[in-house]
């Protein structure tokens, strides 16, 4: 484990004996790298990502907290992506490494969101496996409710050739479409124009292909699935990607998003995200 400057943040460096590697930063509690043993990255970080804590990261896994995109009064996906986060604990263990942020409610949160809360994330590199668990919990002595999500950005080679497969069945929000509800027919989620679909009830691994490299995506905790991918026009429109950036990634989050949590006072919420590559 290392303490890097990235950027101008602080991030940690968590190395496994596979050859595994993640980079996390204390600015969003935010994964912002994934190399598999093969050495190749699986996140995507946009080249104009801003790091000086004034929008947050665009790009790696951003931590969504208490509020999911535009879902309430708060600002866009919660409070705590700009915030620094507190490093917690770490360890390297051969094949795998672990490490945990945390971040607590503070004046600024409160002012917006009066809730005493304490969120921990912890990421765990194993071969070619990751993990990443938030854990919500309850601080205070009276029940809030929260949406959120792990809001990640996967790297793809070209996101025209991309199958997402498992979604078939499901009924999503199409937030891209009026806030529609649909039901998904295809077998294989493909993307040629924008997408950014909240899907309800997802209970069994997805299944990325990418020019023959696969990647099983797996939820625990987390009611939704939201697939994302801003296409050409709206890509164009965000001063931190680049114009031709959405051909490159493919957000595929895992959220609760449709029926906000409920957490009484003392207790804790756990939902995980699973990203497992699998040779083609
Ligand atoms: O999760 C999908 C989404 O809510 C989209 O609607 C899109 O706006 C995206 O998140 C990115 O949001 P951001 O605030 O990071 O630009």
């Amino acid at each position: 484990m290392e303490l890097i400057d990235f950027y101008g943040i602080e991030c940690l460096r968590l190395k496994a004996t596979s050859g595994a590697e993640v980079l996390i930063s204390r600015l969003g509690g935010q994964v912002l790298s994934w190399k598999t043993p093969d050495g190749k990255e699986r996140l995507f970080l946009s080249e104009k990502a801003v790091f000086d804590g004034s929008r947050s990261i665009r790009g790696g896994i951003p931590v969504c907290f208490p509020q999911f995109s535009g879902l309430g009064e708060l600002p866009k996906h919660g409070l705590v992506r700009q915030k620094l986060w507190t490093v917690d604990s770490q360890r390297e263990h051969k094949e795998f490494a672990l490490a945990c942020l945390t971040i607590a409610d503070d004046e600024e949160t409160r002012a917006l969101w009066p809730h005493p809360f304490r969120l921990e994330v912890t990421v765990v590199i194993e071969e070619s496996r990751l993990d990443v668990e938030l854990a919500v919990e309850n601080t205070g002595s009276q029940p809030f409710a929260f949406t959120g999500a792990l809001h990640t950005y996967l790297r793809v080679a070209e996101v025209e050739n991309i199958h997402l497969q498992g979604l078939q069945g499901l009924e999503y929000r199409d937030a891209a479409d009026g806030d529609a509800i649909k039901r998904e027919t295809a077998a294989e989620l493909m993307v040629d124009d924008q997408v950014d679909r909240v899907y309800h009830g997802v209970s069994k691994p997805l299944l990325l292909s990418d020019k023959g490299e696969n990647l099983g995506i797996n939820t625990e905790g987390f009611p939704e699935v939201v697939v994302w991918n801003p296409w050409e026009t709206l890509c164009a429109s965000l001063p931190d990607m680049a114009r031709l950036d959405f051909r490159r990634m493919l957000c595929v989050e895992a959220a609760v998003a449709r029926q906000p949590v409920l957490l009484m006072p003392g207790d804790t919420w756990l939902g995980r995200q699973s990203l497992v590559a699998v040779q083609g």
